[in-house]
């Protein structure tokens, strides 16, 4: 990437931005972000990877509803600064929000909130309330807005029978040649998938409500101002029909973990249940008024499906030879499937407390 290729699919978007500096951005396992210094103020410039999102058109048309969506509802709760509060995606000449260059590569185009940071792991039991608070709220926000206006962007996205399929096939055809290896985690995987594809029953049969969720709820897609109170939640791409329990789940995967998920050294996993409890009271504070029952009976359940889920997807991506995430050296993806595994297995020690402090 160079400064003339930036500044060419910049033009495109029919702004005149005079771009002053720019670098590459973020821990993003997808996409390609780049943020620019601009004389009119900071953006962000991201490549979307459009051999998963394979209908960026449709993914951003999902963007577009749920962000002026968001932001009415603020403006009618009298929120006087909603471009700090919800992210605003800016459109070309033709009105589409994105552009697509010489390459074929898809881009998009977004304002840079000022004076707001991201965390990549909690540092304190605030800033996990505040991100429980944030992820209700925005469930909340959308729970008036029709989802059959929107597309599945990664069709079946957290579909566990979907996701367990592929993990089967992954283990079938040993591309490779890693099924040996991994066998251990493979059979201690394999060892809980009836009680995981459980959820997927319950979706399947209408008993746990599909609703507009975020499906991307790692920590560090909130962001925060300077007294850890909640900006806005950002990384849209795969906002589409879903569970709350896949939100609170993937949030407790990042946040309640006390290592990264990629840690190598397993003895630094740990669970942290301040965190957790922090989180779980933030969230329903926003969330306790429309959940049903079974949603929030089943909120630590969600913790344990979302790590089963990373896991068996690490590590059907180790399987295939690494072609779905991006990995910072060889075998990135097996360190981060043994990671998850140590989570969830130190995660079963906590069961009983988890269920307890989201009992209502
Ligand atoms: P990815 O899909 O690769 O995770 P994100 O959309 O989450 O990409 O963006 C990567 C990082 O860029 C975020 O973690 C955050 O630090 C920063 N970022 C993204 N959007 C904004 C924004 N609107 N304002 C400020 N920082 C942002
Ligand atoms: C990917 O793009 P990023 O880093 O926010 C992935 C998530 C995974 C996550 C694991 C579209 O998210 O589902 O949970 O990596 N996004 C997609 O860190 O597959
Ligand atoms: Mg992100």
């Amino acid at each position: 990437m160079n400064q003339n290729t930036i500044e060419s699919i910049v033009r495109s978007f029919g702004i005149p931005l005079e771009i002053k500096e720019w670098k590459a951005f973020g821990h993003g396992h997808i996409n390609d972000t780049y943020l620019l210094n601009t004389v009119s103020g900071p953006f962000i410039l991201q490549r979307k990877n459009h051999l998963i999102f394979k209908d960026v058109m449709g993914m951003m048309n999902n963007i577009v509803l749920v962000t002026n969506h968001i932001r009415k509802r603020l403006l009618a709760k009298g929120i006087n600064d909603p471009d700090r509060r919800v992210m605003t995606y800016i459109s070309d000449p033709s009105n589409q929000y994105f552009v697509k260059d010489a390459d074929g590569n898809y881009w998009t185009l977004f304002l840079f909130i000022k004076d707001s940071f991201g965390v990549e792991e909690v540092k304190r039991p605030e800033q996990a309330y505040t991100a429980g608070k944030a992820f209700g709220a925005f469930q909340n926000q959308l729970s008036d807005l029709d989802g059959k206006l929107l597309i599945e962007t990664i069709p079946g996205f957290h579909n566990g029978k979907l996701r367990f399929r592929q993990f089967q096939d992954a283990i079938a055809a040993d591309a490779a040649g890693r099924v040996g290896e991994m066998r251990q985690e493979i059979d201690k995987m394999l060892g809980r998938s009836d009680e995981m594809l459980r959820l997927q029953d319950w979706l399947d049969s209408g008993e746990m409500p599909l609703r507009i969720t975020h499906n991307d709820t790692k920590i560090n897609n909130v962001l925060f101002d300077k007294d850890d109170q909640i900006l806005c939640i950002i990384d849209l791409d795969t906002v589409m029909p879903g569970s709350v329990l896949f939100d609170f789940g993937d949030a407790i995967r990042t946040l309640g973990n006390t290592a990264p998920e990629d840690e190598p050294d397993l003895a630094k996993i740990d669970f942290n249940r301040d965190y957790y409890k922090a989180f779980a009271e933030g969230y329903l504070s926003e969330s306790r008024s429309f959940l049903s029952e079974i949603e929030k009976e089943n909120l630590a359940y969600s913790c344990q499906y979302m790590v089963w889920e990373q896991s068996i997807r690490f590590l059907a991506d180790y399987l295939n030879g690494d072609t779905y995430y991006k990995t910072a050296y060889p075998g990135h993806n097996k360190v981060r499937t043994l990671s998850q595994i140590r989570y969830l297995e130190v995660m079963d020690q906590h069961m009983d407390f988890m269920k307890q402090v989201t009992k209502q």
